[in-house]
């Protein structure tokens, strides 16, 4: 097998990372796709230094924005088992326009057409040896405000190898395609004590994991349900996601004072994200 950094060479120039039509044909069938070697061994190490900051709190990150996603915001940061750092590159400018921002970018526009601008990015390190370090399963729209335009790519790069066993991405292929979403809750209490929303599998669900390599992506869209399980390992999980959205759909959440900063007006995230809801 090719070595890391010429699997990846092949594939790269510049900013601009070339995916293959059967890669686009996946994504839009399954609602998500893996592409390899997006970053170069060196390009990693270099994010991942600032990443190590984030971690160590070094890089001042305020309220909710450094949270836990698998418990409730009353936890003691020590204990948190799926750290959540929202919107890194407001807290740390000198990452936008990096190199991930801009060859992520190259990929959304083959994946889903011209327009598409970050509308958010997120860390979410799994602490080694968190077996609670779950997240639940979900659609992203089903965080979010409805808009006239969804389409959405979101990239999910592996800082560390990502494995069944550290809890990496899994995905209920195609059902991006279904005509509603599932419908979803609060996992823990209410929006006030906790981020995150869940659905429940279904018994004909198809469960797909999704491990990957340092370096590699999965890109998947607004509708696909995932989610991931524990970390049963003694090493970290860490991932930097970043979602792009059309410039017109971020232009009206915005307006809406829809941010995805959890410190977001309470009213403004109690109107997304309610039990039931289909569209
Ligand atoms: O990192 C994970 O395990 C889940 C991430 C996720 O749900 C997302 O990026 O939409």
């Amino acid at each position: 097998m090719a070595p890391p950094e010429s699997r990846a060479d092949r594939r790269i120039d510049g900013d601009e990372y070339r995916v293959s039509d059967d890669e686009r044909e996946r994504f839009h069938r399954d609602g998500y796709v893996h592409l390899a070697g997006l970053l170069t061994p060196a390009e990693v190490a270099e994010l991942e230094a600032v990443y190590d900051r984030f971690l160590r709190r070094e890089i001042e990150v305020p309220g909710k924005d450094y949270c836990d996603m698998a418990g409730d915001y009353g936890r003691d940061p020590e204990d948190f088992s799926i750290i959540n750092v929202m919107l890194p590159r407001r807290y740390h400018p000198a990452w936008q326009g990096n190199v991930y921002e801009r060859r992520a970018a190259s990929v959304a526009r083959q994946l889903q057409g011209d327009g598409m601008v970050i509308d958010y990015d997120q860390l979410l390190a799994k602490q080694p040896g968190k077996a609670d370090a779950v997240f639940a399963w979900h659609q992203d729209m089903a965080y979010w405000p409805d808009t006239p335009d969804t389409n959405t790519a979101t990239l999910w790069l592996a800082i560390d190898e990502s494995t069944t066993e550290n809890g990496c991405m899994r995905f209920v292929p195609a059902t991006n395609r279904e005509p509603a979403l599932r419908p979803h809750s609060p996992v823990l209490g209410g929006r006030g004590e906790s981020h995150a929303l869940g659905t429940m599998l279904r018994t004909d669900d198809v469960v797909v994991d999704a491990p990957i390599r340092r370096g590699d992506v999965t890109v998947h869209n607004e509708r696909v349900m995932h989610g991931s399980g524990g970390n049963h390992t003694d090493g970290f999980r860490r991932a930097y996601v970043i979602a792009f959205r059309r410039d017109e759909t971020v232009r009206i959440e915005r307006q809406l004072g829809f941010t995805h900063s959890h410190n977001d007006d309470a009213a403004v995230l109690d109107s997304v994200g309610v039990e039931g809801q289909s569209r």
